[in-house]
């Protein structure tokens, strides 16, 4: 068969296409984005015509996700690990609905926090919502595992969860494809009750997702995910999580490690597997990149006094990503630290691009703000967040996608006036028109500024579900149309940007700034396209 070579992202949604589905969901966020990148430009996808347009946020990619599997047909929601907490709602209702076609949920979590909030473990969400979690270890099983999680979902009629982190999402490798199954043909569910969550209704699911837990467990311990190696030294014995197994492998050459080893990477835990390693052996280590999920309960109900190392006793640091220096250490190994990395490599902070239309934006609300006392700026996550550094500094919050203006909202009820809210085009549509209509509700005097630059910069310029309609959805929503403002963010404009920014803020009521220039990434880009097109039918002659 074809061999590709591709990020652990790609694999993932090459074994989507190759499982047969009709359709991707999902809202950017790194690092996740690439799975669905990779489908929308597919020709095997563009030929099935597989739905792969992005969802305005992760709750609403997750429900379209369901509406498909309900239809019968399989589907893929993607999203990163805090994108959960978004979709988290649908995703832990969809447990109790059960799926009709195959439904996958892939959450790309990102410990060490690469480009994110937090650094919480999805494997929690699937643990919370009693569905099987798969977690590759390498790339060739990322695609392997997406396809198995179709035919597991199917097989017991629920959603499966495939929980990667950020080494692997964004590493490449040889990954092996197999043959292109056919899309499923609409079809209904059997029981016309299934997706009812009356509470008559829902108790019974919920019965019957209980009783599926045991078949989900010894699947677990049947599966070929799951696989446990008797070495013979006994003095320890190891548990490796998904890429944990990848990093326990580099430390040891042609195989040659000598404990004994149960490689995890389909979850609910292997019981059976797992006691059998306790029970051989005189200690355990654990390794896991993420929360401390398959320690914990180690060392609960199911410890009978042996020690359990992990991350819960300092042998591997609590918080950060995992790699195989820490594994190896963790080991006792020898291990060589190799060179200190040369000062071109080393972490910079991120900045704008010279030319953002965000600093001009940010430039004239800074010179504006000055004339009150300091703290009142609530943004949202997107590039303009980056204002917080120098030389700007120019915002005082950044919590949650939406949360700059209900931020606001609360903090103008506890009297800090004026307050000033910073949202992305992109960000709006996910989450701050809700904000929004409680701000015009309760008539808050804040002020909104929304830099729509046409796109979703920060995760590599997707396409913004907000394209063309910011101004309708805040007349729509209720905002007056004099307290709409739309100024062009550019040096030439300043005076004129300061004027409306300096009036909205002396407004007693909801007034919006809607900041419109294009990032000049996107434009770079698309002018670049526009001059290819022009040249094709000279190429082509
Ligand atoms: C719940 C959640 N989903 C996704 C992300 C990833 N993410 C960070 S900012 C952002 C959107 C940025 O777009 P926009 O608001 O238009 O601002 P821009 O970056 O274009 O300035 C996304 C998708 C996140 N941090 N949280
Ligand atoms: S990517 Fe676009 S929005 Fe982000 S900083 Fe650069 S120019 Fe500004």
């Amino acid at each position: 068969m074809q061999k590709l070579l591709l990020l652990g992202d790609e694999a993932i949604a090459q074994g989507a296409i190759d499982a047969g589905i009709s359709g991707v969901y999902a809202y950017p966020g790194t690092p996740s984005t690439e799975v669905t990148e990779y489908i929308q430009s597919s020709k095997d996808a563009k030929e099935r015509g597989i739905r792969s347009s992005w969802s305005a946020n992760e709750k609403t990619a997750m429900e379209s996700a369901i509406g498909m599997s309900y239809a019968g047909k399989k589907s893929l929601v993607c999203m990163k690990h805090v994108g959960l907490n978004v979709a988290a709602d649908a995703f832990v209702n969809s447990a109790i609905t059960g799926a009709n076609g195959g439904l996958v949920v892939l959450s790309a979590d990102d410990p060490s926090m690469h480009s994110s909030q937090n650094e919480q473990d999805s494997r929690f969400y699937g643990k919370f919502a009693l569905i099987p979690v798969l977690e590759p270890s390498d790339q060739q099983e990322a695609y392997d595992m997406t396809r198995y999680a179709f035919d597991l979902s199917e097989k017991f009629n629920i959603p499966v969860m495939i929980r990667i982190t950020t080494r692997l999402a964004h590493s490449r490798a040889g990954v092996e494809r197999s043959t292109m199954l056919p899309e499923n043909t609409v079809h209904l569910p059997t029981n016309p009750a299934q997706f009812i969550l009356l509470p008559s209704n829902a108790r019974k699911q919920y019965e019957e997702l209980l009783k599926k837990q045991a078949s989900f467990e010894s699947d677990a311990g049947e599966s070929g995910y799951n696989i446990l190696t008797i070495g013979d030294d006994k003095t320890i014995g190891i548990i490796a999580c998904g890429l944990a197994s990848n990093y326990l492998n580099e430390n040891y050459q042609d195989d040659s490690i000598p404990y004994s080893v149960l490689r995890i990477g389909q979850y609910p835990i292997p019981y059976k597997l797992l006691n059998e390693l306790y029970e051989s052996v005189d200690e355990i280590l654990v390794l896991e990149d993420g929360y401390p999920i398959v320690e914990e309960q180690l060392r609960g109900s199911l410890n009978k006094g042996k020690k359990i190392r992990g991350r819960m006793d300092g042998s591997i640091p609590m918080a950060g990503e995992l790699n195989p220096n820490i594994v190896g250490k963790a080991l006792n190994l020898t291990i060589e630290e190799g060179y200190p990395l040369p000062a071109i490599l080393q972490n910079r902070p991120p900045s704008l691009c010279e030319g953002s239309s965000h600093t001009d934006t940010f430039t004239a609300l800074n010179e504006v703000i000055q004339e009150y006392s300091p703290g009142r700026v609530f943004s949202d996550i997107g590039c303009y967040t980056l204002s917080a550094l120098a030389p700007l500094r120019s915002i005082n919050t950044c919590v949650d996608m939406g949360a700059s203006i209900t931020m606001a909202i609360g903090a103008a009820d506890a009297g800090l006036l004026p307050a000033v809210a910073a949202i992305g085009d992109s960000t709006f549509t996910h989450s701050g028109i809700t904000g929004l209509l409680d701000a015009v509700n309760t008539k808050s005097p804040i002020t909104v500024i929304i830099n729509d630059n046409s796109t979703t910069g920060m995760t590599g310029g997707q396409d913004s579900s907000a394209f063309g309609k910011v101004e309708d959805i805040c007349k729509g929503v209720g905002v007056e149309e004099e307290h709409i403002k739309i100024i062009v963010p550019l040096k030439r404009n300043h005076e004129e940007n300061l004027k409306v920014i300096k009036d909205e803020l002396h407004y007693n009521g909801v007034s919006v700034i809607i900041a419109k220039r294009e990032c000049i990434q996107t434009l770079r880009r698309r002018m670049k396209l526009k001059a290819l097109k022009k040249r094709e039918p000279e190429i082509t002659d």
